[in-house]
């Protein structure tokens, strides 16, 4: 929609001779007698979605050029004359010199022939005084030429339309131009000029489709002095490069310049059609421009005859055209799903993305990855769709260029012989534009893709829900890395999805691809890495840098507009963020933003203990949960329990599906130095589990608690539903926490004060654990309940050695300072303060007090 001046087109090479004015070119017409003939091409056949023009077909276009580049298109209206767009020559506020500027005449393709080709330098660039940016309209200027064009066939002027021409919606019409072909894909050589049929929209029509939000989430008010033409579904439309070039309708055997190339959003989208300056509104600008020119430009009487169109839509009645990609009957039945046969291999499983294409896995073709030349078998490959008897042929295999060395790029497209229908099944999935966001929460799925074992077990294996951008780019991505605002397109996309109960039940050799939905309509938005066979690690990479490959290629496939953009409270942030430290072992103690599941706190277990109780537990490292001695063992009882952990439940019961993770405790650890019953126990898993946002191990912080810390006791409820619950509190110093227990507190006991109203929020039979947030975002454990106390919590920090010793994996967080503690001195307690233990809020107002007390 602006001007673009790095447009990588060639500088044509064409003489510059100086033009001879040629009066055979001057004929009168039956309008104005005297005035120059217009708008009639010598009798002979992108802009994107459009075709090879046929030489001679549109003389009036021009190509401009600044400093020996094409930039802009034009239109000769007059010997002296040529119109276009203003935005080409205003920069910041600033007309561009003249100078700057030549004016190619006659041009077709470079290949082809260029007689009546030539150059003229610009005289005068006059731009209306009310034109400030395309937006706005006005959107048009005049360039007069230092000598007149040479008319020929190849150079003709176009007729202008009168103030009074009015052509029906519907009209279908014709853009030319230079510019590129699709967004950001420049015409390639032999750089032959595009022509495309474009219909006129009305006003309201226009309004309607615009009022959408649509790409990058913008609509637009269009103003009197600007048209549309185009068709609601898109691509068929003018892009960069094609800007002030003409958009003509036919009437009466002559062509009239209706609009003028001005602008729109992105190319070729869905209820985007492109905008034009409406010529016919200034016929007395542009007469007042060329005034006293011979001969000016010709203003012809619109013909008689010219036809109504229906009736304009109402805002009320308006139709907006809905994605042509993307729809299943139901989950699962993917009409996009392909089956790549290559003798001699397993089928390769893809997805159709236009009537011809299909994109699949290029490690699927390890032979032609590299090698330039096709397959020599490929008459013998085919392609199988849904609801599709026949087998499809493939013409041709274009593999990423990449696609040997990033498993991001492990992409291939397969060109079928002969296009399928797409009425019903098959059809094809949409795919993301670069700059797509997938939505936190976004529900998705899991497909297969390339070869592999079809999926074990049921198929709610396969749902999965997006988490945010930054959680995941945080578990996956390196200590400190920066996080880009959301909006950005994201280096990887998580979802969350249930994990096989089994280790054993490792979807050996699947590979996945993630489909996500967005208003009812699927996208193709990433595909697995090709290392794991397992489900997990769970990061995809997104399809959306691959968007411009694929359309490239293809030149069809569906690029489809974002659909939802209800961004929640994660959309307002708009700052780079920095990941939290990881640890020597990976990243620990991210909390994943609340979901629809519930909110996840990956690191809190529930411990079965005997099937009779359910303690609370804490992952401190891939194998390892620790948990409250009194909860996990009786005293007194003899034997070792059977214990079971689950892990990423978020209750109430039952169960959310997708997120629990569940293993088996082989072992429990007990540290020696302490007498019969220590506070801690740790409980060695039956296998590892892999970090997801389901389950991921908590920090630790060698030296208890982190400074500047933010602390809470995370419970249940009731420890029927166990609904995790986090209640804010405060640590109290050893002093103050001394004062109020006296006597009764083992050493490294901490005492907490709750947050108040916060402090009936969660039940203490299982033996919640204390944790706390520290400045860099990470979640630290600090403490372990003390049986049947609310208050009271076994400290993690004298445990550390025994916990680095035991576990080998465990998350110490490098220490970033300790409390400054006063230091402690047990005849400082207030008198009273033990008798007010029952009331911490109390005591410790008492304990505030006892300085003033005591002077
Ligand atoms: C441009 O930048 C431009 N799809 C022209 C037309 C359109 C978009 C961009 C309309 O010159």
């Amino acid at each position: 929609m602006t001007q673009h001046r790095l447009l990588p087109l060639m500088i044509l090479a064409i003489s510059s001779t100086p033009g001879v004015f040629q009066d055979s070119a001057l004929s009168p017409t039956q309008e104005e007698p005297g005035v120059l003939e217009c708008g009639r091409p010598e009798p002979s056949a992108r802009i994107v979605g459009g075709s090879d023009a046929q030489p001679g077909t549109w003389p009036w276009q021009v190509s401009l050029h600044q400093r020996g580049a094409h930039v802009c298109g034009g239109s000769l209206i007059a010997p002296s004359w040529v119109l276009s767009a203003a935005h080409c020559f205003v920069e910041n506020g600033t007309l561009e010199p003249a100078d700057e500027w030549s004016v190619i005449l006659g041009v077709h393709s470079q290949d082809g022939p260029l007689d009546g080709a030539h150059v003229r330098a610009v005289a005068a660039i006059l731009v209306p005084e009310n034109y400030s940016s395309v937006e706005r309209g006005a959107d048009l200027a005049l360039l007069r030429l230092t000598a007149p064009a040479i008319l020929g066939p190849a150079v003709r002027p176009v007729c202008l339309p009168r103030a009074s021409h009015r052509l029906a919606h519907g009209t279908a019409c014709w853009a030319t131009g230079w510019g590129d072909i699709q967004e950001a894909d420049p015409l390639p050589l032999p750089w032959t000029l595009q022509e495309v049929e474009l219909r006129l929209l009305g006003e309201a029509a226009c309004q309607c489709l615009y009022n959408r939000p649509g790409p990058f989430n913008l609509t637009f008010q269009l103003l009197p002095g600007m048209l549309c033409a185009g068709y609601p579904e898109g691509r068929r439309d003018t892009c960069q490069g094609d800007s002030g070039g003409p958009l003509v309708c036919e009437e009466g055997g002559r062509w009239f310049q209706v609009g003028i190339t001005s602008f729109g959003f992105g190319c070729g989208r869905r209820n985007r059609p492109g905008v034009f300056t409406a010529v016919a509104p200034y016929e007395a600008w542009i007469r007042e421009q060329v005034m006293g020119s011979r001969p000016g430009p010709a203003f012809p009487a619109q013909p008689q005859g010219s036809q109504r169109g229906p009736p304009e839509p109402t805002e009320e009645n308006c139709t907006i055209a809905q994605p042509e990609c993307g729809k299943a009957p139901r989950p699962g039945a993917w009409p996009w799903e392909a089956q790549v046969m290559v003798p001699g291999s397993r089928p390769c499983h893809g997805a159709l993305v236009s009537d011809s294409w299909v994109l699949a896995p290029a490690s699927c073709f390890p032979d032609h990855i590299s090698s330039d030349s096709p397959p020599r078998d490929l008459d013998a490959w085919r392609v199988m769709l849904p609801s599709n008897p026949r087998a499809e042929r493939v013409k041709r295999l274009v593999p990423h260029e990449n696609a040997s060395w990033d498993d991001g790029s492990d992409l291939a497209l397969l060109q079928l012989r002969a296009p399928v229908n797409l009425s019903a099944a098959p059809r094809p999935v949409c795919l993301p534009h670069p700059e797509h966001y997938f939505l936190p929460g976004s529900r998705c799925r899991l497909t297969r893709w390339g070869r592999g074992e079809p999926a074990p077990g049921p198929s709610s294996l396969l749902e999965a829900e997006l988490l945010s951008g930054w959680w995941c780019h945080c578990l996956y991505g390196g200590q400190g890395a920066s996080v880009p605002p959301p909006r950005d397109p994201p280096h990887a996309l998580c979802p969350a999805y249930q994990e096989e109960e089994e280790a054993g039940r490792c979807w050996n050799d699947s590979r996945w691809s993630l489909l996500c939905r967005e208003a009812g309509t699927w996208f193709l938005a990433g595909i697995r890495d090709p290392l794991s066979g397992c489900l997990r690690p769970r990061a995809f990479s997104p399809l959306q840098p691959h968007g411009p490959w694929i359309s490239h290629v293809t030149r069809g496939a569906y690029l489809e507009d974002q659909l939802a953009w209800d961004w929640g409270p994660e959309g307002e942030e708009t700052e780079t963020q920095t990941c939290p430290p990881h640890t020597e072992h990976g990243a620990c103690g991210l909390r994943p933003e609340a979901s629809r599941m519930g909110v996840l706190w990956p690191w809190l277990a529930e411990v079965h203990v005997a099937g009779e109780r359910v303690c609370t537990g804490t992952l401190v490292a891939p194998g390892w949960v620790l948990a409250a001695t009194h909860c996990v063992l009786r005293l007194g009882s003899t034997t070792v329990p059977y214990i079971q952990v689950y892990l990423g439940r978020a209750g109430p019961s039952p169960l959310p599906q997708g997120h629990q993770v569940s293993r088996s405790v082989i072992s429990i650890r007990l540290p020696r130095h302490l007498g019969l019953q220590p506070p801690l126990a740790l409980l060695e898993l039956s296998s590892r589990v892999e970090p997801s946002p389901s389950a991921l191990p908590i920090c630790l912080h060698s030296g208890g608690i982190p400074l500047g810390a933010s602390c809470w006791v995370l419970g249940w409820k009731d420890p029927q539903d166990r609904v995790p619950v986090a209640s804010a509190v405060s640590i109290l110093t050893p002093r103050i926490c001394h004062c109020l227990y006296q006597g009764i507190l083992p050493p490294g006991t901490l005492c907490v004060l709750y947050t108040e109203g916060q402090e009936d929020r969660c039940e203490v039979t299982s033996a919640p654990p204390l944790l706390c947030q520290t400045e860099g975002r990470s979640w630290v454990l600090v403490g372990m309940a003390v049986r049947g106390s609310r208050e009271l919590f076994a400290s993690i920090g004298p445990e550390e050695t025994w916990i680095a010793q035991t576990v080998g994996e465990a998350h110490f967080l490098p220490p970033n300072g300790s409390p400054n503690w006063p230091p402690e001195g047990s005849d400082l307690c207030p008198p009273d303060m033990a008798k007010a233990s029952g009331s911490p809020r109390a005591a410790l107002f008492l304990l505030l007090l006892a300085p003033l007390i005591q002077s």
